[in-house]
């Protein structure tokens, strides 16, 4: 799929290349269903002037607004993240600490399979944030206007989830979040809140700075002819550290990873996920969004969120 992926840099190509690798004995039917998902139907829900109203509500409808500067474009574009800085405030923080640390003794920890992540997923869409609490998470402009600058306008809120390594744990493999390579026009921006401070002990994120520009997953790498081993340092990697509030923002591109929480307390982090709007949602908000969230929000929420 990735072969076919990075086949062109247009949907057309790509669908001439899924077209020929269909026709093949042995294709992989399931791999070419979510491929034609990707390619074939634009699944926006709303009319894509809906984001444009809701864009131009927040200052973001052109690409040239002073919600970004230069530098804080230049350095995306450059390094494919950037950290915005703290844009919440003590009392937000310690009532979102507050509801995760609810969440986690109500729910659980949900990930099974992410030992030592104290996870909940779709919190922005969930009972949770009834009272509007997390909306910031999906709506703050500067977050947006860096999901605009790599995306266009024709961007929609595609998952979020509550990620937080426990102590001793958070190391993760080193990895890229498209699916699909990482060749062509990004399809995907994501966000990592800094609930606590991230310091260079407790697991703050691991990112390589420019290795959105290589076209290369780091799992298809190949080192001395081998391929990568993807829980060794990377070359050029660095922790993002910040005060807690601040915001990291990256292509999805970017190779990155979770590194090891060594202090004996929480490191708390708040994910984002943004895709363009026509293209699939990783959560199916319509299915999964509380009744009464969905009573409250106005029309720029529901916009970012491509939902009627
Ligand atoms: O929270 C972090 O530090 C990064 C987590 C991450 O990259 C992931 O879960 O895929």
């Amino acid at each position: 799929m990735t072969e076919i992926w990075s086949s062109a840099n247009s949907d057309v190509g790509r669908c001439a290349a899924l077209d020929e690798y269909a026709k093949r004995a042995g294709a992989d039917r399931r791999a070419i269903r979510l491929l034609e998902m990707f390619l074939r139907e634009p699944l926006n829900r709303l009319p894509l002037t809906e984001i444009e109203y809701a864009m131009d509500q927040l200052g973001l409808a052109d690409e040239n607004n002073d919600v970004l500067s230069d530098a804080e474009r230049e350095s995306l574009d450059r390094d494919g993240y950037v950290n915005l800085g703290p844009l919440l405030n003590e009392d937000q923080l310690q009532r979102m600490r507050d509801r995760y640390d609810a969440a986690i003794v109500e729910e659980g920890a949900s990930a099974a399979d992410k030992t030592g992540i104290g996870r909940v997923t779709d919190t922005v869409v969930k009972p949770m944030n009834r009272d509007g609490l997390l909306d910031i998470i999906f709506m703050h402009p500067r977050l947006l206007a860096v999901v605009r600058h790599v995306l266009g306008v024709h961007l929609k809120y595609i998952g979020s989830n509550y990620h937080c390594a426990m102590p001793g744990y958070g190391h993760q493999g080193i990895h890229a979040d498209f699916v699909w390579g990482v060749k062509g026009e990004p399809q995907v921006v994501n966000a990592v809140w800094l609930i606590d401070e991230f310091t260079e002990e407790n697991g703050a994120t691991g990112v390589v700075p420019g290795s959105h520009r290589l076209g290369i997953h780091p799992s298809g790498d190949l080192v001395n002819g081998a391929p990568r081993e993807l829980n060794a340092p990377v070359e050029g990697e660095v922790k993002v550290t910040g005060s807690a509030g601040s915001c990291l923002v990256y292509n999805a591109h970017l190779w990155h990873s979770g590194t090891q929480n060594c202090t004996n307390k929480l490191r708390r982090a708040q994910h984002a996920f943004f895709g363009r709007s026509t293209r699939p949602s990783s959560t199916d908000v319509p299915a999964v969004i509380d009744r009464q969230v969905f009573k409250r929000l106005g029309r720029v929420a529901r916009a970012i969120l491509d939902i009627a």
